[in-house]
């Protein structure tokens, strides 16, 4: 019998910190050794001038989530991950939303029941909590956390899940005694509402006002003060989806504080604009988002935050709304843009977006491509070393990258259930060739190998984030222990 299933020959292996010419042996879904002349396998892969990296982590992703207003996502549990993992991401992490009113439990146990049975890749959950009741908090999310749910997503806007600040606290202190991580929506939503209003009562309705509402000054005012409540709780948090310079000069600001403040970006805001919300009719749909696309300043600006690190995870807010009456228009074939669904699909192209403009014209290295895309979003959910790199013992999610393949985008050769991309007719240089799973060849060929359902739940660990108490409030008293007596309850 072989020592080995796989052996992948040739290629070069590259992790967010090193570079090996080397071969990879794969056993029992786990990557065996590293290295030359390591023997005999079963099937063996030839990688030769090719990029052997791990598969991606998809941190922030929508799949069959069920909105408060009824619309629904494009995408279920199996056209999403087989879309993710034909982009070479083999790992995704949407959201367990919870409706206010509802438990939570009940809110995850539904999500299995969905993901189960259709999922080819492995999968975890956040909580989004749109109701902290002391029931949640107290008895549900300790347990859940336990269970290896261990992050949650807050919105600072939205009329159904928007929490207030005394919310937020609770929920912040909650993530400090658990070690959860917290992802914060952070957009200011009085100034929507107040800017939506005005917009709306003079007629100006079509999509390029999602944009005008969604203020650049709304979303740094609530990265602020999310930043502020996470630093008087003293817990980490991550600002997701950050569009433009505002937001992110005040992370950066918060890290060269000492802050443990994490931001992620998004392909959106890379390569779409405000002018894209203006295309002709209703068209602009397909691309309001929240928050939206900004401009060409903006993008250089996003560039810059990745190369110099103050975004530690890019992730695709693949939040994919069909261009009917299901998705995009459900409110009618013109709606105002105040009831066009927030979103864009992009679960497919994250990497190979990343991949073609970041590291194909030197603005952020291969190791920072791998970071960004798969080692930092393990790491801060609680799945390193298990999940984001390639080191013996990981589970073997590999993406066999061709850095010279050429692909013109066009929806026809994405898999998601969608009906269009926002990317339609882009140059990208740069594929994932073969895509392994648990070291079972998903993707080869361009066809799937792996079964509906095939994928598992991941237990997750505390994020590498969590900490014990380290830094005081100037107001607490030094001599009493205000962090374990006032914020953490005890
Ligand atoms: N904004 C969100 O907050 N979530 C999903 C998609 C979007 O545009
Ligand atoms: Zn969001
Ligand atoms: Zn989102």
């Amino acid at each position: 019998m072989a020592t080995f299933d796989t052996i992948i020959r040739g290629g070069t292996v590259v992790t967010a910190t090193d570079r090996m010419d080397c071969d990879v042996a794969v056993r029992d879904g786990r990557i065996a050794a590293l290295g030359h002349d390591l023997g005999d396998a079963a099937r063996e892969i030839d990688a030769g001038g090719m990029l052997v990296l791990p598969g991606g982590v998809e941190g922030h992703c929508h799949i069959e989530q069920k909105s408060s207003t009824g619309i629904v996502n494009a995408d279920d549990f199996y056209s999403a991950t087989v879309s993710a993992v034909f982009g070479g991401t083999t790992t995704v992490i949407p959201f367990a939303a919870q409706h206010r009113g509802d438990s939570l439990r009940h809110t995850v146990e539904a999500y299995h029941a969905l993901a189960r049975p259709k999922a080819v890749i492995d999968y975890g959950y956040h909580l989004i909590i749109s109701d902290p009741t002391d029931q949640v908090m107290g008895q549900e999310l300790p347990a859940l956390v336990k269970d290896g749910v261990t992050s949650f997503k807050v919105y600072m806007t939205y009329d159904q899940l928007k929490l207030d600040d005394y919310q937020m606290l609770d929920v912040l202190a909650a993530a400090r005694r658990h070690g959860a991580l917290v992802m914060v929506h952070a957009e200011n939503h009085d100034m929507i509402r107040w800017l939506s209003d005005r917009l709306v009562d003079k007629g100006y309705t079509q999509p390029k006002y999602h944009a005008v509402s969604h203020a650049r000054i709304g979303e740094a005012e609530a990265t602020h003060r999310a930043i502020q409540l996470s630093a008087l709780i003293d817990v980490p948090i991550l600002i997701v989806h950050v569009s433009a310079e505002e937001a992110m000069d005040e992370i950066r600001r918060a890290q060269g504080a000492g802050l443990s403040i994490y931001g992620e970006t998004c392909p959106q805001y890379l390569f779409l604009t405000a002018a894209d919300l203006d295309r002709e009719g209703m068209e602009g749909a397909k691309f309001c988002c929240s928050p939206p696309p900004r401009d060409a300043a903006a993008q250089e600006a996003i560039w810059r935050g990745l190369a110099n690190g103050t975004f530690a995870v890019f992730s695709s807010d693949h939040a994919p709304y069909r261009f009917d009456e299901t998705g995009k228009l459900s409110a009618g074939p013109a709606p105002p843009f105040t009831r066009i669904a927030n979103g864009v699909p992009g679960i497919e192209l994250r990497l190979p977006l990343l991949f073609s403009e970041g590291v194909g014209k030197n603005r952020i290295d291969i190791h920072q491509f791998v970071a960004l895309t798969a080692t930092n979003v393990a790491r801060l959910y609680g799945l390193h070393p298990q999940k984001g790199t390639i080191a013996v013992g990981a589970d073997a999610d590999i993406a066999i990258w061709d850095p010279e393949k050429e692909v013109t985008v066009t929806h026809d050769m994405l898999h998601d259930a969608v009906g269009y991309t926002p990317y339609e007719g882009r140059r990208i240089k740069g594929w994932p060739v073969v895509v392994f799973s648990r070291g079972r060849i998903a993707v080869e060929d361009g066809d799937l190998k792996v079964e509906r359902g095939s994928g598992a739940f991941l237990t997750r660990a505390l994020s590498d984030a969590a900490r014990p108490l380290g830094r005081r409030q100037p107001e607490m008293d030094p001599e009493r222990n205000f962090g374990a007596e006032i914020i953490d309850g005890g």
